[in-house]
């Protein structure tokens, strides 16, 4: 070889060096049940999330974000496998991920990423596809949780937002190896039911009430079946686990808790035989009063429910606290580190929750608070700051995303689209015009959601409940945001009915769901 081509070669080994090491890291935070609303970016009613705000502040928030099947474990295969449950093959809660499939992660790592994924997994199976994991066991206990690292369980000291925030500093600090680009998961447990909060945020909202939907008091008039016979009513929660009550006879425990299909109530209090002395105190300290206070007053009716949903409200507005101040120091961690800028990071959640819209807490529904979620994503290279988006954007385009950003085409089996032409202004030619959407888990399980698919369109939502029932809901969402008057049927939406009806066909064969044709 002569010194040139030597020189050459040489030049070309450190050009894939330098490039190998800029490629752009990957920080993505996904928290479980976050609701769109209780993110100040989206709406400032409920909470001031500065930190995950800032997120979409200096880069982009998407407004029109949705997950494919609003439940865990599902939301989160989709997101691994950028494929519909019908294709991943998580379904339901009841499900095993098959770990030897396709993933995301697998793919960085085979390109050279680095891949961790800490904090709520509930996937069943054992993680694949990473360098290093670290997950809470099934949903995870908020107060000093157990965890398997790489298959070993240890209990850790401390409340778990804070824990998983800490083990991913760690895991950034210490594990990875440098020279080579990361991609981290950092999946917290919060604001998961029964939304236990750290004691540091006892004190916050005691000052004032927090408002309440206008549909709290929905009556369902005119809706299918399905939406009167759910079990999710928030005035049906139980009194000790849900609410923190210390129950004075567990035959006082009147709430149905989401199961109404078993005769007693499963669980009586919330877990606090894992609390430590000083924890326990503290809790102690801050709910007695509250239980004694309700004990003594018995509030009734309307005040009953007014009262229940505060005592959820603010549990659950509390645990989010916690999530953005340890949002906040990742990003401060990042920031010192001079990883901010070449990493992109996201905010999400599995899918969205109900704070009282129609009565409601938890999901599964195809309404808009359970199907939409938090989409804020940070990227300086390909983000400005300021940039909104009202695209469609789905749990599904995460995968094929974040190849992308690494620099890696997506195979062509993965049924959702890059994000990254929105990430210039938030629009782009020949975007969808629709998604598609299909929830299975029924009757077994919790909150008895019936079966449904639908669509939805910029304007509109066909739904259609299926399986023990077979109606229809439309909702005209310009007109009637709330999702409270199901127009399905009125004449003057004949022609919209019946375009939709050929858009659920045409999605349900271009991401082939033949799951009806299936034998129940
Ligand atoms: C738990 C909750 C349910 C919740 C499911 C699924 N009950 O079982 O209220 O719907 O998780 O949530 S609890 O008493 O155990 O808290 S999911 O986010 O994991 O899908
Ligand atoms: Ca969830």
């Amino acid at each position: 070889m002569t010194i040139r081509a030597a020189l050459l070669v040489l030049l070309s080994v450190q050009g894939m060096l330098t490039a190998q090491t800029t490629r752009p890291n990957i920080v993505f935070i996904m928290t479980d049940d976050h609701a769109r609303r209780a993110v100040s970016a989206y709406d400032t009613t409920l909470i001031h999330t500065p930190h995950i705000d800032r997120i979409g502040h200096e880069g982009i928030i998407f407004r029109n974000a949705f997950v494919t099947n609003s439940i865990c474990g599902p939301s989160r295969a989709v997101m691994l496998t950028g494929k519909y449950s019908h294709i991943n093959g998580f379904r339901d809660n009841r499900s095993r991920f098959d770990g030897s499939q396709q993933t995301f992660p697998k793919i960085l790592r085979q390109n050279g990423y680095y891949t961790a994924m800490i904090g709520k997994w509930h996937l069943v199976t054992e993680p694949t596809g990473f360098d290093y994991w670290n997950v809470l066991i099934d949903q995870g206990e908020y107060y000093n949780p157990n965890m398997i690292e790489m298959g070993d369980t240890s209990r850790h000291e401390g409340y778990s937002t804070n824990i998983i925030t800490d083990l991913a500093i760690e895991t950034l600090e210490k594990r990875r190896p440098r020279g080579q680009p990361f991609c981290i998961f950092v999946h917290q447990k919060a604001p998961h039911r029964n939304w236990m909060p750290d004691t540091a945020h006892f004190g916050l909202f005691n000052d004032r009430d927090i408002p309440m939907p206008a549909s709290f008091f929905d009556d369902y008039e005119g809706r299918s079946r399905a939406a009167r016979e759910q079990d999710m009513k928030i005035e049906d929660m139980w009194l000790g686990y849900d609410l923190k009550l210390f129950l004075q006879n567990p035959a006082d425990e009147t709430g149905t808790g989401g199961k109404k299909t078993t005769d007693k109530p499963l669980r009586i209090e919330p877990d606090l035989n894992r609390l430590n002395q000083a924890q326990r105190n503290a809790w102690d300290a801050y709910y007695r009063p509250i239980s004694d206070a309700f004990y003594r007053e018995k509030p009734q009716g309307t005040a009953l429910s007014k009262w229940k949903y505060q005592r959820y409200i603010k549990d659950y507005l509390r645990c989010i606290a916690s999530v953005d101040d340890n949002v906040g120091r990742l990003l401060t961690y990042l920031e010192q580190k001079g990883l901010l800028d070449n990493t992109i990071v996201v905010y999400t959640s599995d899918q969205g929750f109900f704070l009282g819209e129609h009565g409601w807490y938890d999901k599964r529904f195809m309404y808009e608070p359970s199907l939409t979620m938090p989409l804020l994503i940070r990227f300086p290279p390909k983000i400005a700051p300021g940039t909104e988006s009202k695209a469609l954007a789905l749990n599904l385009d995460f995968a094929p995303t974040l190849l992308e950003v690494a620099g890696i085409t997506p195979p062509a089996d993965m049924q959702g689209k890059s994000l990254i032409p929105l990430f210039q202004n938030g629009k782009t030619k020949g975007w969808r015009k629709s998604m598609y959407y299909h929830y299975y888990e029924y009757p077994y399980g919790w909150h008895y959601v019936k079966k449904h698919y639908g669509v939805r369109t910029n304007r509109y939502k066909l739904i259609h409940f299926y399986n023990d029932s077979d109606e229809w809901e439309l909702y005209d969402l310009k007109k009637d945001g709330a999702e409270m008057h199901n127009v399905y049927g009125q004449r003057k939406y004949r022609r919209v009915v019946k375009k939709l009806k050929r858009e659920i066909e045409r999605l349900q064969s271009e991401f082939k769901d033949n799951s009806l044709a299936e034998k129940p």
